[in-house]
């Protein structure tokens, strides 16, 4: 098991670069960084090639996370809007290969965050989403990249809210790249048992999110790690787990996220580091790794 956390949790804007966080990640002691793929098609190849190397140099693994944009939206009932997101993907994972990058996680199979002002048309989005993973797949495949499908909650998106129905979907499109990708933070909303989702997921399970019920860092609150460590440790979870605290507002990241108040208690860049590798350390521990 690798552990990592996602960049953001330093950041204010999702097209934030990511280069330069990798170094203080490695010697906050983290084997993963996650990076955003939403805007890693404005990267130059010698900038790709200088984050490569700078991974390389601090034996960091990159993992790759995205929320597509409405517009690039794969399982859209416009066929137009369809074609973009496939157009994107394929440039994004494109980019994301010189980057060694073979896990992807997100909402790949729809967009990020969902327009409830609109319909919600569930059964046909999640028909689309199939066939848009399925789509993109081999593409994917080609370049070593698993595709890892994320179980949101409901405030977010609509199409996949428990592991059920992720290993449901991941079923139907049947590649063995396309993974279930579960997140602590939004199965403390909709799933009855950690555990059993866990389970649940078992060997389709491709990439893990961790994070407490207000998107702390984990051990900073009441989420059930002990369930969560054996459950891993019985389908022998062998992937990545990335923490993805948000805590800080301010920023498109602090609107998007919702996130009205500091959760640091003022805590300054330090202070930060000094909270990720406690919990770094609280979840090799307890998770296992
Ligand atoms: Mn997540």
């Amino acid at each position: 098991m690798k552990h990592g956390i996602y960049y953001s949790y330093w950041e204010h804007e999702w097209s934030a670069k990511f280069g330069p966080h990798i170094e203080k990640v490695a010697k906050l002691g983290f084997d993963v960084i996650e990076v955003a793929a939403h805007h890693i098609n404005d990267y130059s190849d010698a900038e790709l090639a200088a984050i490569r190397q700078s991974a390389i140099d601090n034996n960091i693994i990159l993992t790759a996370g995205i929320g597509p944009s409405k517009s690039k939206n794969l399982a859209s009932a416009d066929a137009s809007v369809r074609a973009a997101g496939k157009a994107f993907f394929e440039k994004t994972l494109t980019n994301v290969a010189k980057l060694d990058i073979k896990t992807i996680g997100g909402a790949l199979h729809s967009y990020w965050p969902v327009d409830y002002s609109q319909p919600v048309d569930k059964e046909g989005d999640r028909a689309r989403g199939v066939e848009g993973i399925h789509g993109i797949s081999d593409f994917a495949n080609n370049l070593g990249i698993n595709l890892c499908i994320e179980v949101l909650n409901r405030f977010e998106n609509h199409v996949l809210n428990t592991a059920a129905e992720g290993v449901a979907f991941v079923k139907d499109v049947g590649k063995p790249n396309v993974k279930v990708m579960l997140d602590t933070f939004h199965m403390n909303i909709e799933e009855d048992s950690f555990g059993d989702a866990i389970r649940t997921a078992g060997p389709l399970l491709g990439h893990f999110h961790t994070g407490e019920s207000n998107r702390r860092v984990p051990g900073k609150g009441r989420i059930p790690w002990h369930e969560i460590g054996l459950a891993l440790r019985e389908i022998n979870y062998q992937g990545t787990v990335v923490m993805e605290p948000f805590v800080k507002t301010g920023g498109t990241i602090g609107s998007d996220i919702r996130v009205w108040r500091d959760l640091t208690d003022g805590a300054d860049e330090a202070k930060m580091d000094e909270d990720a590798r406690n919990s770094l350390a609280f979840s090799r521990f307890v998770l296992g790794g």
